[in-house]
């Protein structure tokens, strides 16, 4: 037993030197002929002698012979491949199967909801304007004509860096920033962050997106206003949705109108309805026509011109039309529901 054990080892030995030699399919055949020939191969011999010795000691040496077999079955097939060079490896690919699709990230869906928005606005030949989140009370409240005492300016739901300082409450701003520079004609969009002081919950976030926008030329009216906003809904959501203008009041605008769509989850037929709570219609845009006040605290002529304004919420109308009950997850960034959305 002893005496095969050490003939498994030497083998080892002599099969990796007479491996080393080879050099072409020919000493390949050869090497491949001295250990394996089925007549009088090394390890054929080796595994005739097997059977000699007592049945209890053939499994261990039957293991290890078993072993060198595969070793050498191994090294043998390396050598070929090496030596076939590509293509043979090649041969061995299915070049017919579809590469491992990678998920590179995506546009958010925010972002993407208001890039429809703003192209909706470019198609009509609104530009796009930004300004600066941290802001003073003058532009975020006073040039729009709110009161000093108006409930907005509150610490419950404004939040203020100081005195004087805030977090824009609305993008506003913006517009009073582009009148104080441009005289008319203006029409203009602007998107961007906004913050309040609210607790999250479904359908309330500290920071929210916005778009607002305005038009300033000679003879602005209302039915301009009603108009434009009929045609962006209907090109957001669909030529047949059902729209509604209701009277309002903003500090800003006189007269004012809050906008109205039919809800497209319930259609006004379920009294139980999450999205509208039974009442058929979904508010999405706060609208009106540009206080002549407003006017006068950029130095615009309001006897000359007037304009209209809107806002909306992306989030929000982001949930109407994607119908997603809860807008906090817009912010959890859980790839399941982010990857929804990624462009294919
Ligand atoms: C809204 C609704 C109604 C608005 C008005 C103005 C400005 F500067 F022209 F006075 N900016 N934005 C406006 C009007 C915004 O958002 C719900």
């Amino acid at each position: 037993m002893n005496h095969l054990k050490d003939k498994i080892e030497e083998y080892r030995k002599t099969f990796d030197e007479d491996a080393a030699r080879v050099k072409d399919e020919k000493s390949l055949q050869e090497v491949r002929n001295l250990y394996l020939s089925r007549k009088r191969g090394y390890l054929t011999l080796l595994f005739e002698k097997l059977k000699t010795l007592k049945p209890e000691e053939r499994p261990e040496v039957g293991k290890s012979l078993n072993g060198l077999k595969n070793y050498i079955q191994g090294r043998l097939q390396n050598l070929r491949e090496e030596m076939a060079g590509p293509e043979e490896t090649l041969k061995k690919v299915d070049l017919t199967l579809p590469g491992r699709k990678r998920y590179w990230g995506s546009p958010h869906p925010i972002h993407l909801f208001q890039q429809e928005i703003e192209n909706i606005f470019l198609g009509m030949g609104f530009s796009i304007e930004e300004g600066p989140e941290i802001e003073t009370d003058y532009y975020n409240f006073e040039a729009l004509n709110f009161p000093p005492h108006h409930p907005a300016r509150d610490d419950w739901d404004t939040l203020y860096i100081s005195d004087d300082l805030l977090l824009r409450t609305h993008t506003s701003p913006v517009q009073i920033r582009v009148m104080e520079k441009r005289k008319p004609p203006i029409r203009i969009i602007n998107p961007g962050k906004v913050f309040r002081k609210e607790s999250p919950d479904p359908t309330h976030l500290p920071m929210f997106y916005q778009v607002e926008g305005l038009v300033v030329d000679h003879g602005i009216s209302f039915a301009h206003l009603k108009g434009t906003l009929e045609y962006f809904l209907k090109t957001l959501f669909s030529e047949k949705i059902k729209i509604r203008f209701r009277p309002s009041f903003f500090p800003f605008t006189e007269p004012s109108a809050e906008v109205d769509i039919e809800c497209t989850v319930c259609t006004g037929k379920s009294k139980e309805c999450r999205v509208c709570g039974g009442g058929g219609w979904v508010e999405i845009l706060g609208a009106g026509m540009v206080d002549p006040q407003v006017f006068k605290n950029v130095n615009i002529d309001p006897e000359k011109y007037s304009g209209y304004a809107f806002g909306l919420g992306v989030d929000r109308t982001a949930m109407f039309a994607y119908q997603i009950p809860d807008m906090r997850y817009f912010y959890e960034n859980d790839l399941r529901f982010i990857r929804q959305f990624a462009l294919k």
